[in-house]
């Protein structure tokens, strides 16, 4: 092997030794740069006679082809395994199942308010909704509650800036100002009718929402929740009452058979009033009376306060706690489980 043939062979295997580019770039300075093996034999060929210089001129510029395509060669081969090898640690593994979002749900209180409002709107009752801060008037003048009912202490409800001593605003007790509110639009739509005598449908409509009192134990939240129903019209009655009370109870808590008292009692806003109890005939609450609702004819002065006579109309209302029917229908001992939004708890209602 000549000197040549021996120095492309050095070179090759410099070049394989080299294991990253700057290695590489290294030991192509050795042959290639400018005090290279190669350069130096180039420069050698100044001092030859013509001849020789065309015959190892010819030799040192093959060999440099050589040095410079086993150069090129592992150039490449060191760029294609740095690319596997990105490839390799980057690899995705599309078997992997994927990471699921959760999925949030409902409040229990709102999958039961949810459902009292499917339940009484299958029973031709819209559903109204409206301000939680009040008028003192809405809430308890148009309905009945005497200046001095206990009711209307600081004790009891919770009053908001922003009001005057005439006219006190306060966070609703209940959602009763809500039908006022409802009942009073309804009668307007339909004056010019019923001034001509022609009479108006029927009122009926349910008042879901949060309402607010200044109480706080296992069985009561400072806010808590309440659905009231109206129904106002030329010939309802108390059996019209009963009928779709039971109904919704029976649809409510899924039990043909559950069976249904009213108790007689007392609310300013209606006359005569009643309290409703209900008794499961089977399962683990069977045998026992459970307070579900209030319900009574409404007082002849609220029906006037709608803007309609007393002696004409006659209204039925209920009123009952959706925290509470939670409780019973999932078997809920503590009130304050619905308002710490504990996941734990929450979840299980999904
Ligand atoms: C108007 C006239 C009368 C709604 C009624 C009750 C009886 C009642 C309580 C039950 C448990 C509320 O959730 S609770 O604390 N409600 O006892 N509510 S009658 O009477 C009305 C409503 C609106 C215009």
């Amino acid at each position: 092997m000549n000197e040549l043939d021996a120095l492309v062979v050095t070179a090759q295997d410099e070049f394989t030794r080299a294991q990253t580019p700057a290695d590489l770039e290294n030991a192509k300075a050795l042959f290639l740069g400018k005090t290279g093996k190669v350069t130096e034999w180039m420069k050698g060929l100044a001092s030859l006679p013509v001849e020789e210089k065309k015959t190892r001129g010819a030799a040192i510029n093959q060999a440099k082809q050589m040095v410079e395509a086993a150069l090129a060669a592992r150039r490449q081969a060191l760029a294609d395994a740095e690319l596997e090898a990105q490839l390799k640690s980057e690899a995705l593994d599309v078997t992997l199942p994927g990471r699921r979002v959760p999925a949030g749900g409902l409040h229990p209180v709102s999958l039961t308010l949810e459902r009292i409002e499917s339940i009484f709107g299958s029973m031709g009752f819209e559903v109204a909704q409206g301000p939680e801060i009040e008028t003192d008037w809405f809430n308890f003048t148009a309905l009945n509650t005497p200046e001095d009912h206990p009711a209307r202490s600081m004790h009891d409800t919770f009053y908001v800036k922003g009001g005057t001593d005439a006219a006190p605003l306060l966070l609703r007790t209940h959602t009763s100002p809500m039908q006022i509110r409802h009942a009073v639009q309804h009668v307007k739509r339909h004056r010019a009718s019923l001034d001509a005598g022609r009479g108006m449908p029927e009122i009926r409509v349910i008042a879901p929402g949060r309402t607010y009192r200044v109480d706080s134990d296992a069985t009561h939240s400072p806010m808590f929740h309440q659905c009231e129903g109206l129904w106002i019209g030329e010939a309802v009655s108390f059996k019209d009452l009963k009928v779709v009370f039971t109904d919704f109870c029976r649809t409510f808590f899924e039990s043909e058979d559950l069976v249904l008292r009213f108790r007689p009692s007392f609310f300013p806003f209606t006359e005569p009033s009643a309290e409703v109890d209900i008794q499961f005939q089977s399962g683990p609450l069977s045998g026992r009376w459970l307070e579900v609702a209030g319900s009574g004819q409404v007082h002849p002065n609220v029906v006037r306060n709608m803007g309609l006579d007393p002696e004409k109309y006659i209204g039925f209302a209920f009123g009952m706690g959706p925290d509470r029917l939670t409780m019973l229908r999932y078997g809920v001992n503590d009130l304050r489980l619905f308002f710490d939004g504990d996941l734990r708890f929450l979840s299980q209602f999904q």
